[in-house]
């Protein structure tokens, strides 16, 4: 069979977890990431080409993923207040554990919160030293469409619905693979304080 037909949800490393986090679980932790978001604000960063993204960012940990019009990077600060990115949640580290089963903690949990006609781009997740490690991600609030691909733009994609507590790993084969977020659908959760859709993905950005 030629491989434009395999469906890119089946490739070996890509996996979703419906529900990795209880309601209960799911409000505290966004009451958390809203709070910390008051010591580190939301930002919109712009591209390296100069576009404005439409989905609002900060981060938690160590290092927080930035971008500007001087390309994608991790930094230990936070780009506007120049203070050190908020703590990673317990939470989170623990996820990190259970889904991933390794022992070196994540370094970076870059949020992304989707609000309006916010969305993503195909993209890969390419700025980490050792893409060895894989990439978790948790959902909290609006439903979304996740568009998955494969290793080049060419290739055939698929969509499917993640939902509040959903927790999705890009390891393995599906590390480098293309995805993005085609669009949330608002006021589909009231999980999220304030409304929209909040995406938490852990990384481990340098060498362990
Ligand atoms: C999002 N997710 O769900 C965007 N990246 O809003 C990602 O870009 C992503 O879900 C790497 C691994 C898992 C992901
Ligand atoms: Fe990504």
């Amino acid at each position: 069979m030629s491989s434009e037909l395999r469906n890119p949800f089946e490739i070996e490393g890509f996996r979703l977890v419906p529900e990795a986090l209880d309601r209960p679980a799911q409000v505290a932790l966004a009451r958390e990431i809203m709070a910390a978001a008051e010591e580190a604000p939301f930002g919109r960063y712009t591209t390296p080409g100069g576009a404005s993204m439409s989905v609002a960012m900060t981060s938690l940990g160590p290092l927080g993923w930035t971008s500007d019009s001087r390309g994608y990077r991790y930094r230990p600060d936070h780009p506007v207040t120049g203070r050190p990115w908020p703590a990673m949640p317990d939470a989170l580290l623990t996820l990190w554990r259970a889904a991933t089963g390794l022992e070196v903690p994540p370094d970076s949990c870059l949020v992304n919160l989707y609000r309006g006609a916010a969305r993503m781009g195909l993209h890969q997740d390419r700025d980490e030293a050792d893409l060895g490690f894989p990439v978790v991600s948790i959902s909290l609030g609006d439903d979304a469409r996740f568009r998955l691909g494969g290793l080049s733009r060419r290739e055939p994609t698929a969509a499917v619905t993640l939902r509040s507590g959903d927790l999705v790993v890009l390891g393995g084969r599906a590390r480098l693979a293309f995805h993005g977020i085609d669009r949330i659908l608002g006021g589909s959760s009231s999980v999220v304080p304030g409304g929209g859709r909040l995406n938490l993905t852990l990384r481990r950005a340098r060498p362990a």
